[in-house]
């Protein structure tokens, strides 16, 4: 199973340890194809790599390429919101995660489309337990044996 995982990086990196644990724990069930969002060494610049063409043609590859998306999307980034737009056009089942904090709310763009899974989420257990909801569901409906969709490989 391909998963794109969705979280800032230019829009803030407040939440990069959220994002890491996220990563880790979706890698037991398939390849995160970019996983580097949740890399605490890339910072808010976001300009440790090749050129931001290079970064926008890999990530919309990938975008199309991919079984499914996982989006964190507490802190709001204008990247991630971009991605969540094309990844509903291209038809891609779609879970965002989202945390109440600094009271701000969820854009209506993002709770109030159909083609999104909006979940809000107090801790990593709870998050955990809807990512593998999702994976579970899309894994069944895509046809992937049940070790990519749903259950830690080996157990
Ligand atoms: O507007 P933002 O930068 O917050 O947008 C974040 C979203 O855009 C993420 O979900 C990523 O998929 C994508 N994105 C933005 N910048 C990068 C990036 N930069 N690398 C990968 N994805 C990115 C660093 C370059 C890398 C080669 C180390």
């Amino acid at each position: 199973m391909k998963i794109y995982f969705a979280g800032s990086i230019r829009g803030g990196r407040d939440d990069v340890a959220v994002y890491e644990a996220m990563i880790a724990w979706l890698r037991s069930f398939g390849e995160v194809l970019n996983r580097h969002v949740g890399d605490p060494a890339l910072s808010e610049a976001g300009d440790d790599g090749p050129t931001d063409q290079y970064i926008y043609d890999r990530d919309m590859a990938w975008l199309k390429v991919c079984d499914l998306v996982v989006a964190e999307v507490s802190v709001p980034s204008l990247g991630v919101g971009y991605e969540l737009g094309w990844a509903t056009a291209l038809n891609k089942p779609v879970l965002c995660l989202y945390r109440t904090i600094s009271g701000r709310s969820l854009s209506a763009m993002i709770a109030g489309s159909p083609g999104i899974q909006t979940a809000v989420y107090s801790s990593t257990d709870e998050a955990e337990r809807i990512m593998g909801r999702f994976l579970r569901e899309i894994g069944e409906r895509i046809g992937l044996p049940p070790d990519s969709s749903g259950s830690p490989r080996g157990g």
